[in-house]
């Protein structure tokens, strides 16, 4: 089927209302919900409170994806990009921005790690959360967990190392989820999100070439809000006997100057080969938050671990006050009613 026909039979008119995405069985999350307001939002056992499905004119300008056409960046050696300026409609990703910095929760994960047998504290330079599973297990229509191949519930034991029991997409990124997969030809079970609050954010150089994503996965990056410098480096090339070292080692990184609405999609011998990273940006006009959305693809159950481990944690949840204009610790009792 072309994009334009999977396009056109992913959405039908909009109705005034709400939006009618069709043809396709109900996604998992809508329909675990109680309460009057059950198909205006997405909800799970696993979620601290439910999340409101996206505003219908956000859905309408989505359909208009990919807002250019992708650029290829495969000039370096085991360098596939493809990039999109945007991905997303101008004017919309600013609404997409603000509605998701709103309505999910995110964590600040703290965890150890040996260094020089020394036990040290790692804190998370972002806000960070995940939803998804790994191939290994499927969500029902009601929220429920089956084994991919019996189809028979999931036993707690397979994912009881997890920080959190794992959970599915809400519409709001499914649907992005969705409509990424047209585009690029490949499936997705995981969105990992990141908000980057100001400059002092960051993510360190690191590859994602971890055995559960199988060899070369396909990551499709999101960016939202605030530009932030995306740079790339080669992993270190090993010198050649007698020779001096290649001249890839003494490249500058390449960088990306990721603005909202940009995606960027990863793939072949990238994460292989290549490191990534968003630096810090101290100082004036870096204090505006950024949201980072990844789609990726876990063959192995401990996808599920790792990223519930990293992404999740055991601390506290934040979301978003609008009032104060900053991440806020969520204690349930105090938004309940
Ligand atoms: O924020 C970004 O653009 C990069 C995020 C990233 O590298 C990751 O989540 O692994």
């Amino acid at each position: 089927m072309s994009k334009k026909r999977a396009l056109d039979s992913f959405f039908t008119p909009i109705s005034h209302k709400k939006p009618c995405l069709s043809p396709r069985p109900p996604v998992e999350s809508e329909y675990c919900t109680i309460g009057p307001s059950s198909i205006d939002v997405s909800n799970h056992r696993s979620y601290p409170y439910p999340i409101p499905h996206l505003p219908p004119h956000i859905v309408e300008e989505l359909s208009r994806v990919p807002a250019a056409e992708g650029r290829e960046i495969n000039n370096q050696p085991d360098l596939d990009l493809l990039y999109f300026q945007p991905y997303i409609p101008k004017g919309v990703e600013r609404d997409l921005f603000d509605f998701l910095r709103q309505q999910l929760f995110f964590y600040r994960v703290q965890y150890t790690i040996k260094r020089y047998g020394t036990e040290t504290q790692i804190n998370t330079p972002r806000y960070t959360t995940v939803f998804g599973v790994d191939t290994s297990s499927t969500f029902t229509a009601t929220g429920d967990l089956v084994d991919s191949q019996t189809t028979k519930p999931v036993h707690l034991e397979r994912y009881k190392a997890c920080a959190s029991q794992p959970r599915p997409m809400p519409q709001c990124l499914d649907l992005l989820r969705r409509l990424t997969e047209i585009f690029t030809g490949a499936t997705y079970n995981f969105c990992l999100v990141n908000y980057y609050a100001d400059g002092a954010d960051s993510i360190s150089y690191h590859s994602d070439d971890e055995r559960f994503l199988g060899p070369n996965p396909s990551i499709a990056s999101f960016s939202l809000g605030a530009t932030r410098d995306f740079c790339m480096k080669h992993k270190p090339m090993p010198p050649k006997d007698g020779h001096p070292p290649p001249e890839q080692n003494l490249k500058p990184p390449l960088k990306l100057p990721l603005a909202s609405g940009d995606m960027v999609l990863m793939r072949g011998k990238t994460q292989a080969n290549w490191l990534h990273s968003i630096p810090k940006r101290k100082g004036k006009g870096n204090e505006s938050g950024r949201i980072n959305i990844t789609f990726r693809k876990g063959v192995e159950k401990y996808a599920t671990q790792n990223y519930y481990q990293y992404n999740v944690g055991e601390g506290v949840i934040w979301k978003w006050d609008k009032r104060k204009g900053e991440m806020k610790e969520w204690v349930e009792s105090r938004n309940k009613g």
